[in-house]
């Protein structure tokens, strides 16, 4: 976690059902394999954007730190929800299959830098290439919560 006096950097909290609960800057991201993708969405207010975004897989990140699911019973991670926050309350949930390879394997990024600015005092920001809307790519994001307490109804 890489913090100096000149140049404040943004922290992001992962909590939840975690064997190694973390909190990571940019920086600390750039420690897994990064990935670059071209996207566009659109925005019901300003239109069609394009970017272009590296960062790490949403996934990587979050299988490090360890979800409380048991790994052999794919079925057992079904019940697994993903929250990410920004800095300013915007959010939006996900679910665990849809970012995991047995299952829907969105290629969702947390990306350290966009269109070649690192996003390391903003922090990181939510990429789905997968979305035709833009308003999932969270940016600033501060908080990620991995929950799997969802008992049967
Ligand atoms: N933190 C945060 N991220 C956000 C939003 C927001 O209000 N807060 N709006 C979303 C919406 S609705 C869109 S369309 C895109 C806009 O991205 P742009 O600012 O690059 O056009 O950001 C998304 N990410
Ligand atoms: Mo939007």
């Amino acid at each position: 976690m890489s913090q100096t006096l000149t140049q404040p950097v943004a922290e992001l909290a992962l909590t939840g059902d975690l064997a190694r609960p973390a909190r990571l800057t940019v920086p600390d991201l750039l420690g897994w394999p990064q990935h670059r993708v071209k996207v566009a969405f659109e925005c019901r207010t300003s239109g069609t954007q394009h970017h272009r975004f590296t960062g790490p897989r949403l996934y990587d990140v979050l299988s490090a730190a360890g979800p409380g699911f048991d790994p052999v019973r794919r079925k057992d991670r079904l019940r697994f929800l993903i929250a990410v926050s920004g800095t300013d309350g915007h959010h939006a949930l996900l679910s665990w299959a849809e970012i995991d390879p047995d299952f829907a394997d969105a290629p969702v990024l947390l990306a350290t830098a966009v269109d070649d600015t690192p996003l390391d005092r903003a922090g990181p920001q939510l990429v789905l290439p997968q979305d035709r809307c833009g308003a999932r790519y969270i940016s600033g994001i501060r908080a990620i919560r991995v929950d799997g307490r969802y008992p049967r109804p």
